[in-house]
């Protein structure tokens, strides 16, 4: 059994991905958000993540945005579907060519701010428990075109500012910020997991608790980190409000492809991290079908992260119960029997460095019992 049952979800704009990229277009028709709702719960799925733009057309009046957000509950109510996280879209729109909370223009930094804060309004309004900042736009191609430093105080005003409107709103969501390293901007600040939480670090201890991490496997396999330990040291700063799920090939554009696609081994581990720690926070899919793909096909993909999600939580269970593992694992540690810790003593103490050397680490018989585990051959 896992410590805990997985909150598995997915983003609307992963489904109504309609395969447009930079060297061709839509191949598939437009996906009404309420049909795709009913189709992500039909998959299974225990949540949906949004962004503003994505529910509610942009430019639509308070008018609409209140119609759009009832009908919303009235169709999770009716599909027992939990809006799970809400986000703002800051990168689309041509206003945010150049940055949004980073932009050198106030003009656009304060707009940013203002399309946060309805899209916060929108996530409160349907529960959401974590808001995400994803700062796609936030970077440059021109070094020259900014100071980072300056950049990145604009990015602290930002943050703090949204973190401060939920507070002030009594809303009881988490900030999670998105690292990214590049793709859409030639570079883009706060890179890595590691980066978010020291910027984190220098925000207003008024506002810090409520910011923490949200890492995709897939920002940091773009450049080839081991995204299991990006995740440990989050959980680590006790700042994981929320993750994103996928798979990537190392070092290429953002793939976005189904859960468990590429590197099962690291994948497994990833799953078995996230059980290890009872982490509870919401498990988000953000994959991209196939530009091959049909719309019949886009269950199939939903269901397939979450089926993969589970059967990786199985291996799991028999890494745990597997003896031979087990006891691999127990000759890996030895504890400090005889050592002194008093800082005189151990200043003094004669270690036999030979015997250190010379241990032997079983790691050939543990790879190669993961390896089996994960091939399905020793069940
Ligand atoms: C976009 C991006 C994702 C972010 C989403 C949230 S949108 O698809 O590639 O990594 O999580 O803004
Ligand atoms: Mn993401
Ligand atoms: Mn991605």
């Amino acid at each position: 059994m896992p410590n805990v049952e997985p909150k598995l979800s997915i983003g609307l704009w992963c489904t109504a991905f309609a395969g447009t990229e930079v060297f061709g277009s839509a191949t598939r028709p437009p996906l009404d958000p309420m049909d795709n709702l009913r189709l992500i719960a039909r998959a299974g799925a225990w949540g949906f993540n949004f962004h503003d733009d994505d529910l509610v057309p942009f430019g639509s009046d308070v008018q609409e945005t209140d119609r759009v957000l009832q009908e919303t509950r009235r169709v999770m109510d009716g599909e027992g579907l939990v809006a799970s996280m809400a986000t703002t879209n800051m990168f689309a729109h041509p206003a945010f060519k150049d940055g949004a909370l980073t932009s050198a223009d106030a003009r656009v930094r304060a707009y940013a701010r203002q399309k946060a804060m309805r899209a916060a309004d929108m996530g409160a309004e349907l529960g959401c428990s974590v808001f995400v900042m994803w700062g796609g736009r936030e970077g440059l191609e021109v070094e020259a075109s900014r100071d980072p430093r300056e950049a990145l105080a604009w990015y602290r005003d930002g943050v703090e500012f949204v973190a401060r409107y939920l507070a002030d709103s009594g809303y009881g969501m988490q900030i999670a910020i998105e690292p990214k390293p590049s793709e859409p901007r030639g570079d883009i600040f706060l890179p890595t997991a590691g980066s978010v939480l020291g910027f984190i670090a220098t925000l207003d201890p008024a506002v810090r608790d409520r910011v923490g991490v949200n890492p995709e496997v897939q920002h940091a396999r773009m450049v080839n980190l081991n995204f299991v330990h990006e995740v440990a040291q989050c959980l680590d700063a006790g700042k994981l409000p929320h993750i994103d799920l996928g798979a990537q090939k190392p070092g290429r554009f953002d793939q976005d492809l189904r859960f468990g696609a590429e590197d099962i081994k690291e994948t497994f581990f990833l799953v078995k991290l996230l059980d290890d720690a009872h982490w509870d926070g919401p498990h988000a899919f953000d994959v991209k079908p196939y530009r091959s793909d049909t719309p019949d096909d886009l269950e199939d993909l939903v269901r397939g992260n979450i089926r993969s999600y589970r059967l990786l939580l199985e291996r799991v269970d028999e890494f745990r119960a597997d003896a031979e593992i087990q006891e691999l694992l127990a000759e890996c540690r030895v504890d400090a029997a005889g050592v002194p810790d008093d800082v005189d003593a151990l200043r003094a103490f004669a270690f036999d460095v030979d015997e250190l050397a010379a241990r032997r680490l079983p790691y050939q018989r543990l790879d190669q019992a993961v390896v089996e585990l994960l091939m399905g051959v020793r069940r």
